[in-house]
């Protein structure tokens, strides 16, 4: 296995081989496997391009080709970072065959993000875009490189504008494919490195293997139903975790389906694509639901034909009953709740679940061998109904981060559960409900946000003697960011603070939405500083602006 990686126990792997999970598929295999049964059938639409299995799988293999030459091998990791365009499927293919690991980052990543992932993981390459929405990565990867020195290759996915230190994936790709370059992983070693959200400094690794992957994979198209005739339209940054796999674009490539890739979430863009391709799936986090909601329900997009629609999966942050309730009225489809995690357990609501389950529940565990415990402070199991910690092990969860004993020894118990860090109650079907989180996250719409990440940031401001970033409660995202920061000596100004953090370069949706200067902060009973204290207080502000301006 991956140094840096925690295997499962033999027992527990003999068991999921046992029962039928694990495979001994891999990712390697499984693109050509698809083509054999699927050649003709159209896998990918986007960027204006509409690719077969039979195309996608020899551009992947002339792409495995190219970059094999180049001199990348099995056991590399390279750090992927592209947008909604059909090259990210031809990339992550052709590496799967080569057996080099993707580490996939964000769109949204910046220098902050990157530099770290390359040098974390020590890439051997960085594969990016030109420019999108605005934004020139090739920039950034010079910065990158600049920063850590590395990697030794950066990919362009379009045009390197004549840069000398990059080189365009289009010059790569091999005339004809060289079966040679074909890799054989052991379907229990690591395929790919998955970014967690975080609570702690810097992001955490997640390591899948082939075999649980593919697994959760599979047990996902079953439950969402998928056939040779699904259309999904990919509306989330495709490469994180739920468009990825729950089901996501492997799932619906598992089953000979179409995936459809969206530029952007927004309505404009995503209605008119449902409309014109018969989307029959599609999957996003609450604020892209509630602004579709909207735009449907005698808005700009009430015109579009959404007949196709059968399932619309929300999930990555909590969803609440008032809007779920109104998915099969405004869009005529179902609604399927998902409540996952990057490091493995996913649960979905089902398709004979009844309305209620639906639309106040997060849905139910993948697999009968997923063990789920819900504990109380002391450790003990509460009973059905009531709060407490969640904490998971199961045939796909795993059982380490990648290359961070300390943390690993926090974020598991001894006996190998996930200490998820979400509070949930669970419902005599064996459904969860999420009722709040315990871990020091903002879940900001489903993106993630680390407080202590963030404070890190503000604290390399000459004028900043401390921080402490919280949560505040945001109708449209759910939470917003909100820093506190005692300054030293003469405070910076907000947009000072903000347009340093900015040159920093960390991703925006990490740039605190809120400053609030302040003398000190409460501490609490030991003195550390009493983040529930700062929330309250924010939260009090607010509610008191609020009635301000609305006094009705
Ligand atoms: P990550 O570990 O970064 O992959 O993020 C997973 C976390 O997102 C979970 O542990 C939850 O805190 C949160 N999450 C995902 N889906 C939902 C959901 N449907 N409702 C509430 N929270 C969710
Ligand atoms: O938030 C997540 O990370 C998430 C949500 C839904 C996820 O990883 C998933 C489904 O697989």
């Amino acid at each position: 296995m991956l140094d840096g990686c925690t295997p499962w126990p033999e027992e527990f792997a003999d068991r999921y081989r046992a029962a039928g999970y694990w495979t001994g598929e891999t990712l390697t295999g499984f693109l050509r496997d698809r083509a054999r049964s699927f050649a003709d059938l159209t896998a990918v639409v986007g960027g204006g391009r509409r690719w077969t299995y039979a195309e996608l799988d020899e551009r992947a293999d002339r792409l495995a080709t190219g970059l094999a030459r180049l001199g990348l091998k099995a056991g590399d990791r390279v750090v992927v970072q592209l947008p909604n365009r059909p090259e990210v499927f031809e990339v992550v293919f052709a590496l799967f065959r080569l057996g080099a690991l993707p580490v996939y980052a964000l769109p949204a990543h910046r220098l902050a993000e990157i530099g770290y992932l390359c040098s974390f993981t020590e890439a051997a390459a960085l594969v990016i875009t030109d420019t999108d929405a605005g934004f020139d990565y090739r920039d950034m990867a010079a910065d990158v490189r600049a920063q850590v020195g590395g990697p030794d290759h950066i990919l362009v996915a379009g045009s390197t504008g004549g840069s000398p230190g990059l080189t365009a994936l289009e010059d790569l790709r091999a005339d004809a494919a060289d079966p040679a370059v074909l890799a054989a992983p052991d379907p229990s070693d690591v395929a790919f490195l998955q970014l967690s959200g975080g609570t702690t400094g810097l992001p955490k690794l997640i390591p899948r293997t082939h075999d649980d992957y593919l697994y959760s994979v599979r047990a996902s198209a079953d439950i969402c139903g998928l056939t040779p005739a699904t259309v999904y339209l990919g509306a989330l940054p495709i490469v994180h975790n739920f468009p990825m796999s729950s089901p996501g674009f492997l799932g619906v490539f598992h089953v000979g389906g179409t995936v459809v890739l969206a530029p952007d979430p927004s309505p404009a863009t995503c209605l008119e694509l449902i409309e014109a391709e018969r989307v029959t799936h599609t999957a996003v986090v609450p604020p892209v639901a509630l602004l579709w909601l909207e735009a449907v329900d005698r808005g700009p997009q009430a015109h579009r034909d959404l007949s196709s629609l059968q399932v619309f999966q929300v999930g990555g942050a909590k969803f609440g009953p008032k809007a779920a309730r109104r998915v099969r009225p405004v869009l005529g489809c179902a609604l399927q709740q998902v409540f996952g995690m990057a490091e493995g357990l996913v649960n979905y609501t089902r398709a004979d679940d009844d309305e209620e389950t639906v639309v106040h529940t997060q849905g139910r565990p993948i697999s009968p061998d997923d063990e789920v415990r819900v504990v109380g402070p002391d450790g003990a199991d509460v009973p059905v109904g009531e709060v407490g910690h969640l904490l998971t092990r199961g045939p796909y969860t795993i059982r380490g981060y990648y290359r961070a004993p300390e943390h690993n020894a926090a974020a598991f118990t001894p006996d190998g559960f996930y200490r998820t860090g979400d509070l949930v109650r669970r419902t005599p079907t064996g459904h969860l409900v999420v009722e709040g989180r315990v871990k020091d996250q903002i879940n900001r719409g489903g993106e993630k946000v680390a407080p202590d990440e963030i404070e890190n940031h503000i604290l390399a401001h000459p004028a900043v003697h401390d921080a402490a970033v919280v949560a505040m409660p945001d109708t449209f995202l759910g939470e917003r960011t909100c820093a506190y920061v005692i300054p030293r000596g003469a405070a910076p100004t907000r947009s000072e603070l903000l347009g340093f953090l900015r040159g920093r370069g960390l991703a925006g949706y990490k740039i605190p939405d809120r400053v609030e200067f302040t003398d000190e902060f409460p501490a609490t009973g030991i003195g550390k500083v009493s983040k529930r204290e700062l929330r309250e207080a924010i939260t009090d502000h607010l509610r008191a602006a609020a009635l301000r301006t609305d006094p009705g």
